[in-house]
């Protein structure tokens, strides 16, 4: 093989690199995408805020906790839930692909008021 050969071969290899590298660049900051915080806090018998408004397609992330006791957090249009443990932060990661209302609510009976305590995701177009 030629210098002029290997020269152009090796360029090719940097170039492609580089193009790869921008590539993997790229995809690591769409990953990043941002996501939302959102904090719900749970107590007897509700959820603060009870209406929560996103749009439709960004990334979420709950922090849920709560003041008083081992409530539940369930959102089932998901398939999503957690125990909710005092002096614990539980983290989910979402996102709502279509507008719509979409309920979360208490699944662990905590009282006479456990029925009421739901409430909202409110989710626009994006
Ligand atoms: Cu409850």
């Amino acid at each position: 093989m030629s210098s002029v050969a290997v020269n152009r071969r090796r360029t090719l290899v940097i170039g492609l690199s580089a193009v790869a590298g921008a590539l993997a660049l790229t995809n690591r900051v769409q990953g990043q995408a941002e996501s939302q915080v959102i904090q719900l806090v749970a107590k007897k018998f509700v959820f603060t805020p009870e209406k929560i408004e996103v749009k439709a397609g960004q990334r979420l992330q709950l922090e849920l906790s709560t003041l008083d006791f081992a409530h539940g957090f369930s959102l089932p249009d998901l398939k999503l839930r957690a125990d909710l443990v005092p002096d614990q932060i539980v983290r989910l990661n979402l996102r709502f692909d279509k507008p719509g209302d979409y309920v979360f609510l208490c699944d662990n009976y905590c009282g006479d008021g456990h029925e009421d305590m739901f409430g909202r995701f409110l989710v626009t177009a994006q």
